[in-house]
């Protein structure tokens, strides 16, 4: 338990209909009755039941607030320490006020996220359920806020907590081949390279879950790549339905790139317009030409756009082959105008690639082509897997898959039995870290970082 009670404002800034100051510690309830009093008859503070009284700071005697205060005995609180919650008026000097008089009569400003930061070192809840709930309170899809209302709820912290019974489970049928080498354990070799690949299975399903919890949370960067003057910068106001780009007859408009989020269904994208890939003519061109490579390159998707009423190029081939490494779909724009281009050529170099035929500037196919960008690159959340949101969380399950492999290949060639659960064992620590059993001060502090003050 800490020394401090805290106290904050956990409404967001600004004017609201109500406003919540919260505190936590020991003190909250003494702190609160210095400041609140009942009004009416029946004026006992029952646990969990809101009273009605005033506000005002005893050395003025003079109230200016009406207020309902609620008291949360330890152990049953957000925190799990004693805590009392005032709802008021939204109103940001009425609740600055309530705060500057809590922390003259004993009680210290809360840090961000220190609130949720005593129900994890309390140990209500683990460090994967804090850092979803701020994820809850950020969300920016439903599907996302979904993925880590079960966060909270703990389900990613079960499926972690299973995998690390299954490996201790493996490593104890290890350590007793080892120490009883002479008995029959029926325990053989197989079974237990059986159940590592299982762990092998489910850590690489996590971290393959990564991408659709990437998707949620920031949105895939999808490029608009092709040549100068193909439509790339219209197909981007198209799809974002806002002229946000500028668009003109003459080739290399595009110079630095443009990057907005959209939205389609219940998943977000980012959509990059970059500059052509042509010859440059300018200076500026030709840096604009470097970095809309470079961002490609660093892009999760490509629309990859030619303008089939002008007869394909060389770098127009050049672009269809180069482009079949990652995730890519090709765009024919400019329908609305006589068709030159060789589209089924075209396709037949990019076999496994969908292609969609549109007109930008007259917004034809544009639906289509926003159906197409979701089923190809947005990953249907299986509403039964569990979904990791956070890159720390990714590298993290990236080692102890590591150990797992290595361990199960030192396993199937002969080495030491002692050596190969050594290296199994090595991916216990790192599964402590994750969920939080194991203290990282690194990741407390930037998983803290990011809450706001008062939650
Ligand atoms: N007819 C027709 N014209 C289009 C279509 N899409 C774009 N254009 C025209 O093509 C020209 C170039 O369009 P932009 O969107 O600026 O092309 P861009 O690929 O962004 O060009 P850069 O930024 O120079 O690489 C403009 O005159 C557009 O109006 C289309 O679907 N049909
Ligand atoms: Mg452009």
């Amino acid at each position: 338990m800490f020394e401090h009670t805290i106290i904050a404002i956990s409404t967001p800034f600004g004017f609201g209909g109500i406003g919540v100051v919260r505190l936590s510690g020991k003190k909250s309830l003494e702190i609160a009755q210095k400041i609140f009093t009942p009004l009416g008859k029946n004026n006992d503070i029952k646990p969990r039941t809101a009273l009605l009284g005033t506000i005002c700071d005893p050395e003025d005697d003079e109230s200016f607030e009406q207020a309902f205060l609620t008291y949360f005995p330890s152990p049953f609180s957000y925190t799990t320490e004693d805590m009392v919650e005032i709802s008021c008026h939204g109103s940001p000097v009425v609740l600055e006020e309530i705060v500057r008089i809590g922390i003259k009569h004993g009680a210290t400003h809360a840090k961000p996220g220190e609130f949720t930061l005593r129900a994890y070192l309390n140990g209500r809840i683990d460090i994967i359920q804090a850092e979803a709930i701020n994820d809850f309170i950020r969300a920016s899809s439903l599907k996302q806020a979904k993925i880590s209302y079960q966060q909270m709820d703990g389900i990613l912290s079960a499926k972690l907590n299973a995998i690390r019974s299954r490996l201790i489970d493996t490593l104890s049928q290890i350590e007793a081949r080892i120490e009883f080498p002479d008995e029959n354990l029926n325990l053989s070799l197989k079974s237990i390279s059986l159940s590592l690949q299982k762990t092998i299975d489910s850590v690489k399903k996590l971290i393959q879950s990564y991408d659709l919890g990437k998707s949620l949370s920031e949105g895939l960067k999808i490029a608009i790549v092709g040549r100068t003057n193909v439509g790339k910068s219209t197909l981007f106001n198209a799809l974002l339905q806002s002229k946000r780009a500028i668009v003109t007859p003459f080739p290399g408009t595009t110079r630095d790139y443009l990057s907005e989020p959209i939205k389609i269904k219940d998943s977000i994208f980012t959509l990059l317009d970059l500059a052509g890939r042509d010859k440059p003519k300018h200076p500026i061109e030709k840096e604009g030409i470097k970095k809309s490579k470079q961002l490609a390159r660093k892009s999760d998707a490509i629309l990859l756009v030619f303008d089939c009423s002008q007869k394909e190029t060389q770098e127009d081939f050049r672009l269809v082959t180069t482009h079949n490494t990652k995730k890519t779909i090709l765009i024919f724009n400019k329908t609305d105008l006589p068709v030159k281009m060789n589209i089924e050529k075209m396709s037949s170099l990019a076999p496994n690639r969908t292609a969609v035929r549109v007109s930008a500037l007259k917004k034809s196919n544009i639906n289509k082509l926003r159906e197409t960008i979701y089923s190809e690159f947005a990953k249907k959340a299986e509403t039964d897997q569990e979904t990791i949101l956070h890159l720390h969380q990714k590298l993290l399950l990236e080692d102890i898959l590591k150990a797992l492999r290595s361990g199960k290949d030192m396993l199937g060639q002969g080495h030491p039995e002692e050596i190969c659960a050594e290296e199994i064992r090595g991916s216990i620590p790192l599964l402590n870290q994750l969920t939080g059993d194991i203290r990282s001060d690194d990741i407390i502090k930037k998983i803290f970082s990011r809450f706001c003050i008062g939650k």
